[in-house]
């Protein structure tokens, strides 16, 4: 292998690079020599950088310069302007809405995955910008486990999701039997927010398979690929609560219980039990009870329950399983299993939410120190569930249900993106085609033509990370990385640090959102704290000038394997949880204070799935994180066209399913419900089960009235809450039909950029 180390180095969601730059242009993408398992996805970065795709100008609309009251929204063309003009536009836009409506009208949407680097973090500075101004509406939780963020703090307290799991050295020790609810896809493991320096999945496997017996409990048999060996039990979508009673009802019946963990480390596991056994509505939670809402047989569940007492067990699921309706039920149920079984707190055993779900999730945390720019808090203290955001722009001043509390919806007239892609991450997108048409002004910083981009009134064109300096890194990941600029701004991009600290300064609060810094002081800064934080851990650290040079830092690596809860299991008096009652909450009085729950973990019929199957709507779409790409982001790169066909995603689907509806391999799709419509590709797949289809999301979405040219699962999906406890995305709970599209496809319109005037600037 050639030495690459020499060449600068960046990073991106999807990994470390080392790039190759001649005469101003990234030529050549070289994987980071310490990765064991790089990411393809990189190798777009050539292409993308000045891919006709790219936003080069600010642009206007011209339906919002004639007043059309955002009606041509998605369809219309756009006007360039000079970078003044445009500042000086949206200056005065949001100047004009605080005046008139007060800051609780103006939304800074940054929900999305922007930059791997922390200080050009888009969603940070939006943060910072609207802190500076006087406050907006802020969005808290996430798509990703929004869900569990909401729920689990009142079940076992924070710190439960999104990095806190047992690490592998443990599940690799002591595991006998991993259950792995939704499987270990190896394509969610190409990303991690911050940046990827080692990608572990190859070792995290060996570890996970190798020794303990691995069962992968999902619709998709290649949730863990084939090579690895595992079991799989195939499982109805959102039904694994059902599941996960029935395995927990044998082993309380059959007296197998560990009753002391349960008197010890639980509060109110007596209504739970009772309502296993039927004693509270009549229905014991049997296997032949669940076997007909999994599909599943019965005798299976029994065996598989009577495996488990007696073994080191880790009940794992990962995040889809919460991104349905009523998603908090499997989490909440696995983490009764697990503590029936008297797991929790174990090496090796208990419960453990996202193995299967990003990079380095089972890794030691290294504690990289991290830092973006300081936030300057939201004086309005206005947020909404990330996932509500159609029901806000729709329901203005309309009360609605969230975390234990009753909460209004503002009256939004201005929202400003940057960072993120609603018209890729969001449900029910005709929806929120409606919902976008609702409000005076949109803005939007991107760096590509994506479809939000298309439905915004201004839209500033923004660097890409490869064009600014940056740290970036995980606290799971062993590599600090030094991210270089490697090339100049395409065309008129310039970096949304500095179109906030502009638009501050119109605002008068320039020196609040700058501090009189530009970004390398911001750098430099950072570094410092970099510095201190190592050394007040007794880590030497290098001069910057050194970890530039090097490209990166490689963190020391921490001395224990890290057991989830074990503090807690040794002294749950010194280690309560940050519940009520100090201990894992499986009755929970704020839950029993929703409509429809009981308080206890609960099956509650998920509406949109294959016990709800219609002659209408007969499959149950799942919409998993596409491979190749990292949501909507390359979608025209060359690595993520590989995958596609006539310029379409694939739809995987059973053999059987395919031939009840005479479609052959490779026939173009209608994919359609109630809701909406779209193209996509038929691949035959007999690791599907019947019944159920696999479409990913990340197709750019191309709209004509109800139907997507394209293939954005999107426009099927359901807009709703997991629960109004949670209210995180329930994307996984969606019916469809499917038939063959007479062919030819129509051409798409996405793959470039929509019309737009060029006018002569003073
Ligand atoms: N049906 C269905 N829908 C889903 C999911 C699902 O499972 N099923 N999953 C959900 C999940 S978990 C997630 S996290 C979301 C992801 O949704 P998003 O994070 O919104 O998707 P991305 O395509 O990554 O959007 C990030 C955008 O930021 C832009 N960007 C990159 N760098 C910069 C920058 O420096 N500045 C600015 N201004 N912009 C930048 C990129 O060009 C890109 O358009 O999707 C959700 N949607
Ligand atoms: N390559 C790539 N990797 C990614 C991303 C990406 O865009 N591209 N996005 C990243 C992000 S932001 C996130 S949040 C994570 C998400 O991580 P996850 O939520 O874990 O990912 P998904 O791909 O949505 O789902 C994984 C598998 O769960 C199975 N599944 C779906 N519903 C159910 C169910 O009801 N029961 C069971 N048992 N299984 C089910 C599906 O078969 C699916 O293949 O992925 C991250 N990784
Ligand atoms: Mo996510």
């Amino acid at each position: 292998m050639t030495d690459t180390s020499h060449l600068p180095l960046s990073a991106s969601h999807w990994g470390a690079f080392r790039a190759e730059v001649a005469e101003g242009k990234v030529v050549k993408i070289h994987p980071f020599e310490h990765d064991p398992r790089p990411s393809r996805m990189n190798e777009a970065w050539p292409e993308m950088l000045d891919a006709p795709l790219r936003v080069t100008q600010p642009v206007v609309r011209q339906g919002w310069l004639d007043g059309d009251g955002g009606a041509a929204r998605g369809d219309d063309t756009y006007v360039e302007v000079s970078w003044d003009e445009a500042l000086d536009l949206v200056a005065g836009e949001i100047g004009r809405v605080r005046e008139t409506h007060g800051n609780a009208a103006l939304f800074g949407g940054s929900y999305g995955w922007s930059s791997a680097g922390r200080l050009h973090h888009a969603r940070t500075l939006v943060r910072r910008f609207f802190g500076a101004i006087g406050g907006f509406v802020d969005q808290e939780t996430n798509y990703s486990y929004g869900a569990a963020m909401a729920f689990l703090p009142r079940i076992v307290g924070q710190g439960m999701i999104g990095s806190s799991v047992t690490s592998l050295a443990s599940i690799k020790a002591e595991c006998d039997i991993f259950l792995a609810f939704g499987g270990l896809p190896a394509k969610n493991w190409e990303i991690q927010s911050g940046g990827v320096g080692e990608h572990v999945y190859d070792s995290f496997m060996g570890g996970a398979t190798g020794g303990p017996r691995c069962i992968n409990i999902s619709p998709y048999r290649k949730d863990v690929e084939d090579r690895f060996g595992a079991e799989w039990l195939p499982v109805r979508p959102n039904s694994d609560a059902a599941l996960m009673m029935a395995l927990t009802q044998v082993i309380v019946a059959e007296g197998k219980a560990d009753t002391d963990f349960l008197a010890r480390y639980t509060s109110g596991h007596e209504g739970y039990l009772a309502y296993l056994a039927g004693e509270s509505d009549g229905v014991a939670k049997t296997p032949e009870w669940a076997a007909e809402l999994t599909g599943i047989e019965a005798a299976r569940i029994r065996k598989l329950a009577r495996d488990l007492p007696g073994k080191r067990v880790m009940v794992a699921a990962n995040w889809s399983l919460q991104r349905a309706r009523h998603g908090e039920q499997p989490y909440w149920a696995a983490i009764a299993l697990a503590s029936v079984l008297g797991q929790v707190g174990l090496p090796g055993g208990g419960f453990a939410f996202g193995y299967g779900s990003s990079n380095a999730m089972g890794n030691p945390n290294y504690r990289t120190p991290l830092f973006g720019l300081p936030t300057l808090g939201n004086p309005t203290g206005q947020s909404i569930p990330c996932a509500r955001v159609s029901d806000m722009l729709l329901n203005p001043g309309a009360e609605y249900r969230y975390d234990g509390e009753t909460r209004t919806y503002p009256e939004v007239k201005l929202v400003y993106w940057a960072g993120g892609n609603p018209f890729h991450h969001h449900q029910d997108l005709n929806r929120l085609r409606e919902a976008f048409r609702q409000p005076e002004t949109i803005i939007v910083n991107e760096g590509y033509w994506t479809a939000t981009a298309r439905h915004a009134d201004i839209v500033l064109p923004t660097t890409v990370t490869l064009e600014r300096d940056d740290i970036g890194g995980a606290s799971r990941d062993r590599y600090m990385l030094a991210m270089h600029k490697l090339v100049e701004p395409n065309a008129g991009a310039r970096d949304d640090y500095a179109i906030f600290a502009d638009l501050a300064e119109r605002l008068g609060q320039g020196e609040a959102f700058t501090e009189g810094k530009r970004p390398a002081d911001w750098l430099a800064q950072t570094w410092g704290k970099i510095s201190d934080t190592l050394a007040a851990r007794g880590i030497n650290p290098p001069s910057f000038e050194e970890f530039w040079a090097q490209g990166y830092l490689k963190m020391p690596k921490p001395a224990e394997d890290y057991v989830m809860l074990a503090d807690f299991r040794a002294d749950p008096e010194a280690h309560p949880l940050h519940t009520p009652s100090g201990k894992i909450e499986l009755y929970s009085a704020q839950a029993a204070a929703e409509p429809g729950q009981t308080g206890h973990p609960v099956w509650l019929d998920p509406e949109e799935w294959l016990g709800a199957a219609t002659a209408e709507a007969p499959l149950h779409l799942l919409s998993p994180q596409p491979a190749r790409k990292l949501h909507g982001q390359m979608d025209f790169s060359a690595p993520s066209r590989e995958g596609k066909v006539q310029d379409r995603e694939c739809l995987q689907i059973n053999p059987a399913d395919a031939a009840a509806r005479g479609i052959a391999e490779g026939d173009a799709l209608r994919v359609f419900n109630a809701r909406g419509a779209c193209l996509a590709i038929a691949k035959f797949d007999d690791g599907v089960m019947p019944g159920v289809v696999l479409l990913p999301t990340g197709a750019t979405y191309d709209p004509d009235g109800a139907l997507d040219r394209n293939s954005n699962p999107n426009v099927l999906t359901r807009d709703i809450g997991s629960s109004e406890l949670g209210q995180g995305c329930a994307a996984q709970s969606c019916l469809v039909q499917v038939e063959r599209y007479p062919e030819p496809l129509p051409p798409l319109r996405v793959t470039r950029p929509p019309q737009i005037k060029t006018r002569k600037t003073a």
